[in-house]
């Protein structure tokens, strides 16, 4: 408690010292998504009475000094779950008063405070995962009583860049020598690595897509047979298919004259534990297939909320399944919302028990044809709640555009959507 006033102290002298810009656009395109909303909690005027909140929180609160009131210091605290860039935004305020941010550290450094005029503040900082920070609204100290004002506070966290991999056409990463390397299947078809995640790579490359938003590699040195070296790789589509099979190492194949994956261990078994155990992260699962739309989406923002890394979200009809990465959304949900918990995900073969049966190809996305086809396909616009997410889809280059402009959302919309994952 005596270290917080201190720090308050220190807040109103440094305040006005402070440096950064107030730009509506940024407030438009990447603070005003509200996905949780709450009013705040009193007394939050110092670090111990912190109100705890989570990125994509939206805060409705109020700051007053009269002759009877002083309640100048509003605090939150957040713990970063992304190593990127976190963003502060407070508005909604008459311009005649001067309300600002301050964020600092566990150990009371400031790290940045806002300053200017108008009717709205926003700082944007980098951040790292793991790490408490608390953010300020502060009421400037030296104004004289009679004044009180609600005030909306905005907080997100996202990565710095969203990794993007396709499969179809391959995008974002070194395919060199794939064609060399692969699996014979069941039906003793030789598949080569590339072929296997253009045609079936929807699961790899999203959960690439997420590991590298978390800025995770390999948590021990692994050979990379299209570099022809070692070390400690980033997450891509090769890698996280490599992990998928324990990096275990292929054989020479005469009849092919290619290097082979054995047969019992096949490349397209997702085995969530070990391939996100390689890259020192867990993962859980949450089946979805008995809510509605309107509860998909509200679990989606909820796990959003937690997760700016993106959520994987596995598709499966009677035919076909497929693999993206919801990455933000605007959609709302009010702070007291309960969802259901996602359970560590096993070792079973995920798919498979999606599909009814054990697929081979399958289970790391699902059937070329209708993959090629279909990435085609006009879009129509009309997904319920489909403008209020941004998705990542491996088919089509569809990087960071709203669900209802990939062919995912037209074509299996909400329905198909059977369950997320979750990596930690
Ligand atoms: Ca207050
Ligand atoms: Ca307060």
């Amino acid at each position: 408690m005596k270290r917080s006033i201190a720090i308050l102290i220190i807040f109103s002298v440094i305040i006005g010292c402070l440096s950064s810009t107030t730009n509506s656009k940024v407030y438009a395109n990447e603070v005003a998504p509200a996905a949780i909303t709450t009013n705040e909690i009193e007394p939050n005027n110092t670090d111990a009475q912190a109100q705890e909140i989570y990125s994509d929180y939206t805060i409705y609160g109020n700051v007053t000094r009269t002759s009877t009131t002083y309640d100048i210091y509003d605090t939150f605290c957040i713990v970063s779950e992304i190593t990127g860039t976190a963003n502060f935004w407070v508005g909604d305020f008459p311009a005649s008063i001067d309300i600002n941010i301050v964020v600092y550290d566990e150990d009371a450094t400031i790290v940045e405070g806002s300053s200017g005029t108008g009717t709205q503040r926003y700082i944007s900082i980098p951040v790292v995962k793991g790490t408490l920070y608390y953010a300020t609204v502060c009421l400037d100290s030296s104004s004289s009583n009679g004044i009180s004002s609600t005030y909306t506070f905005r907080t997100r966290m996202f990565p710095t860049s969203y990794s993007y991999y396709g499969q179809y056409p391959l995008q974002g990463f070194n395919t060199n020598n794939l064609t060399n390397y692969g699996w014979i299947n069941s039906d003793g078809i030789y598949c080569s690595l590339e072929d296997l995640i253009t045609d079936a790579g929807c699961f790899m490359c999203s959960f690439a897509m997420v590991l590298d938003n978390m800025s995770k590699q390999t948590t021990t040195q692994r050979y990379d047979y299209r570099t022809n070296t070692s070390g400690y790789l980033l997450p891509d589509p090769y890698t996280v298919t490599l992990a998928n099979v324990n990096f275990t190492s292929p054989i020479y194949n005469s009849t092919y004259n290619k290097y082979c994956y054995p047969t019992s261990n096949p490349v397209s078994y997702n085995s969530l534990p070990q391939l996100t155990g390689h890259f020192g992260a867990t993962a859980s699962v949450l089946y979805l297939s008995q809510y509605s739309a309107e509860q998909k989406a509200e679990i989606l923002t909820y796990y959003l909320s937690e997760n700016p890394e993106g959520i994987i979200a596995g598709y499966s009809t009677s035919s076909n399944t497929h693999a993206i990465v919801f990455a933000s959304t605007t959609y709302e949900i009010p702070s007291n919302y309960s969802p259901p918990v996602a359970q560590p995900a096993s070792s079973v073969h995920e798919d498979g028990l999606l599909m009814g049966s054990y697929i081979s190809e399958e289970s790391i996305a699902h059937s070329e044809s209708i993959i090629r086809n279909r990435a085609l396909s006009p879009f129509s616009n009309t997904t319920v709640y489909g403008s209020q997410f941004i998705v990542y889809d491996p088919v089509n280059g569809a990087a960071g555009v709203s669900f209802d402009r990939t062919w995912t959302g037209t074509e299996m919309g909400w329905d198909a959507l059977q369950r997320i994952i979750i990596f930690d």
